[in-house]
């Protein structure tokens, strides 16, 4: 069962990870590089020994593929996992002890307040959608990417990357999955995707199915059917308050993987929706409750 080699991995960064400091003070036990590969003609990378809330992870990636920064539009869709970045800065700036209920309230109801808390930065939408050129000139990488993959599949440059070497300090969060790579073969495309730092509990398992759907959605957009999802982890960590839970996690026995499906092809990359995507299948065991480490 292509899962184990996440239990696997969970399993090795538990038993010889390096214990050590990390930026956010929690700490964690950490090992470095890892690859794992699922074939998406078999199943989702999508874990079932927890539930994975899928559809935050898709509603972020179609957010992502809009070239939004600011977590008003996350918001109205519910999505509150890039909330903690602008609620901090708003705290330390404003003095105020505001609750994320409150902040959040206000970024969805005033557009003017969102305009000055709730952008992240040019983080991934920015990079991918406008990446600005030395000449002032805007790049679209996804574009880019869908028309190398129609016009020249055989290319190895096929990729897009999100780590801006100039932009990086204006970031709320520097870029976790950094570099998308696409490969075609036999009618099938396959993605890498390079992951310099992973929280293995509960970014990864978000960052793979998120990825998921982005190779369904380009696969889709160019007749091809999808391959394989390489992923290549940099530092692949668990936080120390997360061990319990991995321990519990690699007590349970992986169930059928589910499958990804969607429902209809749209005209464009750019005009997906949620509705679009439909996991058939899944039966996780339960959800495993953790705290980010912000
Ligand atoms: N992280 C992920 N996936 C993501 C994301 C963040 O695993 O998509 F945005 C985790 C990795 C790390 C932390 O634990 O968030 C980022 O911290 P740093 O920038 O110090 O690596």
């Amino acid at each position: 069962h292509p899962e184990y080699q996440y239990l696997d991995l969970m399993n090795q960064v538990l038993e010889r990870g390096d214990r050590r400091i990390d930026r956010t003070g929690v700490g964690t036990l950490s090992i470095f590089g890892a690859m794992i590969r699922f074939d998406l003609s078999a199943g989702a990378p999508l874990l079932t020994t927890k539930r994975v809330y899928w559809k935050t992870a898709v509603k972020e990636m179609l957010w992502f593929l809009t070239g939004d920064t600011n977590i008003q539009a996350l918001l109205k869709e519910n999505v509150r996992i890039w909330s903690d970045w602008p609620l901090t800065r708003y705290r330390k700036e404003t003095g105020e002890s505001v609750s994320q209920d409150v902040f959040e309230a206000r970024i969805v109801e005033d557009d003017d307040f969102a305009r000055r808390w709730g952008d992240l930065g040019p983080v991934y939408g920015k990079q991918w959608r406008r990446w600005q050129g030395p000449d002032g000139r805007e790049h679209d990488q996804i574009a880019g990417v869908i028309d190398a993959l129609r016009k020249n599949p055989s290319s190895r440059r096929i990729l897009f990357h999100a780590w801006n070497v100039a932009e990086i300090d204006q970031m709320a969060l520097p870029p976790c999955h950094m570099v998308y790579q696409f490969h075609v073969s036999n009618g099938r495309l396959s993605c890498m995707l390079l992951q310099r730092s992973v929280d293995l509990l509960l970014g990864c398992p978000f960052n793979w199915i998120g990825a998921a759907a982005l190779q369904s959605m380009i696969a889709q957009q160019c007749d091809l059917e999808p391959g394989d999802f390489v992923w290549v982890g940099g530092d692949v960590h668990l936080y120390l308050n997360h061990l319990d839970q991995a321990r519990l996690q690699l007590t349970r026995e992986p169930r059928p993987l589910p499958r990804l499906r969607l429902k209809r092809r749209p005209p464009s990359i750019d005009a997906y929706r949620i509705e679009d995507f439909e996991v058939e299948g899944y039966d996780p065991h339960p959800h495993i409750a953790a705290e980010v480490a912000v």
